[in-house]
């Protein structure tokens, strides 16, 4: 819980007004090997509050895009596709995580090695947003400890099927 804590004071700090009633959990981005060109952020997101909500869009200094993904199958192929939004219901807390919906960083504009932090920008339906630090941390896809063919590497062959993750 040390991370929460932290978290939530770097939100605090960086976020004045109150914002949405979304607490993140856990967040962390993929390490990837210098070079590469994509990375994701992964947490988890808990709407405390009554209302319906969704996060709908990011933004990072790390990146020059941040889109909102998941994972689809497609015959028994796992790829991931952009959505438009991650619905948070009231009181539900909503896991984005290696293999299903994540927080995918294209065109990285520095290395994200483990051990780094970096801060990441959400936006809720309701017009607000919070911005908070994660660490980079190595991020094995499901199942396997395989080298070199993780999510980021495969951005570019989105319209080819993922093997990993
Ligand atoms: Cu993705």
């Amino acid at each position: 819980m040390k991370a929460l804590s932290t978290l939530l004071l770097s939100a605090a700090l960086s976020t004045p007004l109150l914002a949405a009633e979304v607490q993140v959990n856990d967040p962390y981005a993929r390490a990837v090997a210098p070079g590469q060109p994509n990375s994701a952020a992964f947490m988890q997101l808990e709407n405390l509050g009554g209302q319906m909500l969704s996060l709908t869009g990011a933004t990072s200094e790390v990146a020059q895009a941040v889109e909102l993904h998941t994972h689809i199958q497609d015959q028994g192929v796992m790829r991931m596709r952009r959505i438009n939004t991650i619905e948070l219901p009231p009181h539900q807390r909503v896991s984005l995580q290696p293999g299903g919906l994540h927080i995918m960083l294209i065109g990285l504009t520095r290395t994200l090695s483990e051990g780094d932090e970096m801060a990441l920008t959400l936006t809720f339906s309701d017009g607000s947003e919070q911005t908070f630090n994660m660490p980079v941390r190595p991020v094995m896809p499901m199942g396997a400890q395989k080298h070199g063919n993780n999510m980021g590497n495969n951005m570019g062959n989105m319209g080819q099927g993922q093997q990993q993750n």
